[in-house]
């Protein structure tokens, strides 16, 4: 296996500087060209102006790369037919020598194969609507569980079934910490009607339990949830039916696995008329603010 490292991210990995992985699903999957290379570029550009130091990452041609160069960046936004790749999949693509955008999952394994403790994402995977039949949960909740990535997202997808995704959570150990807020974050909307498990309302407060879970030599994670910015979130009274037509769309079309959170996010996009997108942009750029000063006070 290659753990190719960009020159970047060597140098701040030999320096003891403090790192952010970010991950590429949210590239290729999550949001339509060209809006996603300048969001990629524009959450390097966040994490660089706090002071730490970015690590988009992918696998190219069978490299894990930890690091794009901008050249890797504006390729991969480009590229059709690029695999999604999880716990599951992401030897078979390694070994292969195929080339996979690595979601909240499979990034946290890479992060941690090249050392690195703190992720920013916009929202992780979780317990698909009607994972009573279907069965779908997202591999992104068992990482959780076994890789000690902590990860700041805007809380789970409001696509998902928002109590059954905690509920896994706590049954996996995972804590879910709200960042200044009690109530859960739901993507788009700042809060939804439930309550979040955990508070902490510093970066110092989030470092120091990741901190203690290793000393605890408790496995895993944590996911941190960081309510959107109020200028750009989409109240839930406007996203939730929004939400149900995309859900029902999707239903009708037979969408499965793997497919179903790209097909609803890009309806979503569409029925809101990018709306969406925007909130999407801001929560993640919002995301990168927080992670790289989690980082920054692991280094301390
Ligand atoms: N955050 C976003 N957009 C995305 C994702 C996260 O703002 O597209 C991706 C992440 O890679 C996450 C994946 O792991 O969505 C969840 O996919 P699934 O539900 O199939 O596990």
């Amino acid at each position: 296996m290659n753990l190719t490292l960009s020159p970047e991210v060597a140098e701040a990995r030999a320096q003891g500087r403090a790192l952010v992985a970010l991950e590429s699903t949210i590239i290729t999957h999550g949001m339509p060209y060209p809006q996603n290379l300048e969001t990629a570029r524009k959450v390097e550009a966040q994490v660089r102006a706090k002071g730490a130091v970015p690590a988009t990452i992918a696998v190219l041609n069978g490299d894990v790369c930890v690091g794009l160069t901008d050249d890797q960046l504006s390729e991969l936004a480009q590229a059709k037919d690029v695999m999604k790749v999880s716990r599951a999949d992401i030897a078979v693509c390694v070994a292969q020598g195929a080339t996979g955008a690595t979601t909240v999952a499979a990034t946290m394994i890479c992060a941690h194969l090249a050392g690195i403790s703190v992720f920013a994402t916009g929202g992780i995977g979780g317990v698909h609507r009607g994972a009573e039949d279907s069965f779908d949960i997202s591999a992104d909740l068992r990482e959780f569980s076994l890789t000690p990535v902590t990860v700041v997202c805007a809380g789970a997808k409001a696509i998902l079934d928002l109590p059954k995704t905690l509920e896994v959570l706590e049954t996996l150990g995972a804590p879910v910490i709200g960042y200044g807020c009690d109530s859960l974050p739901a993507f788009w909307s700042r809060g939804s009607d439930l309550p979040v498990p955990l508070r902490a309302d510093s970066a110092a407060q989030i470092a120091a339990a990741h901190k203690t879970r290793a000393a605890m030599g408790l496995d895993g994670g944590q996911v941190v949830a960081n309510p959107i910015p109020v200028s750009a979130e989409i109240p839930a009274a406007e996203i939730n039916p929004i939400i149900e037509t995309a859900l029902a769309e999707a239903d009708a079309q037979g969408i499965a696995a793997k497919d179903v959170t790209p097909f609803l996010l890009q309806r979503i996009f569409e029925l809101t008329e990018g709306r969406s997108l925007a909130s999407n942009i801001e929560l993640v750029l919002n995301n990168a603010r927080l992670a790289a000063e989690i980082a920054q006070e692991l280094t301390k």
